[in-house]
């Protein structure tokens, strides 16, 4: 299954609106330590690694085809297995993953905790996330079986969206936002590969 998902900055009544009519599943709470080299060189080529409660996780951009940036979506893959990730990162294995990456130079950037409750309304989950660091920001998905039917999952999130009286506008991203406000030479280093975009910084 491919996940598509589409980034929205709620208000209480935004909330209050989607929510209302929703089945709530579930409230979590997850650290994530996003890892990175010297060169910034993964998040600068938009690639994204992570260890989420305690399991490596790898995003890669899908294909361009799908990524269709007017509306502010992106699509990425996600690599789970530590295996996938020595191969996508060329790294060879000697000891376990974690000692691994800092043997090549792969270490925390940034360590940001989710608090993210979860609800479903018909084929759409709706997550609403805050963060130990003040920010918060919902995503709305949709579960889809294979790459042909992305354009029609994001068309039905950002109708979907519409109707709920949501603004379709760019949002940045958890990290995004947490490099922004502690790290900022490595924020403008994304500015700069255009991996964080002019309407992004508004
Ligand atoms: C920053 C980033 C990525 C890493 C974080 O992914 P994100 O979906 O924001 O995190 P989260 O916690 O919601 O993950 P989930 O639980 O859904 O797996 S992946 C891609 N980016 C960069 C990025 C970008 N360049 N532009 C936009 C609109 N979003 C993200």
């Amino acid at each position: 299954m491919i996940e598509v998902e589409k980034k929205f900055i709620l208000n209480k009544e935004d909330e209050q609106r989607l929510t209302s009519e929703a089945d709530f599943i579930s409230e979590k709470v997850f650290t994530d330590i996003y890892y990175e080299d010297a060169e910034l060189s993964l998040t600068t080529s938009d690639r994204w690694l992570r260890e989420r409660s305690g399991k490596f996780e790898l995003k890669l951009p899908f294909s361009n085809e799908h990524n269709v940036d007017e509306h502010f979506i992106n699509q990425y893959n996600e690599l789970d297995t530590d295996q996938e990730i020595y191969l996508a990162l060329g790294i060879h294995k000697k000891s376990d993953l974690a000692q691994d990456l800092f043997v090549n130079g792969y270490l925390p950037c940034a360590t940001l905790t989710t608090t993210r409750k979860k609800y479903r309304r018909g084929d759409f989950t709706i997550d609403l996330d805050s963060t130990d660091f003040g920010y918060t920001i919902s995503e709305i998905e949709k579960l889809v079986a294979d790459e042909t039917n992305v354009t029609l999952a994001i068309d039905d999130i950002l109708k979907f969206a519409t109707l709920n009286g949501l603004a379709i506008s760019p949002v940045r991203g958890k990290l995004i936002e947490y490099l922004r406000l502690n790290k900022p030479k490595h924020f403008d280093a994304l500015v700069s590969a255009n991996i964080v975009k002019q309407e992004q910084l508004v």
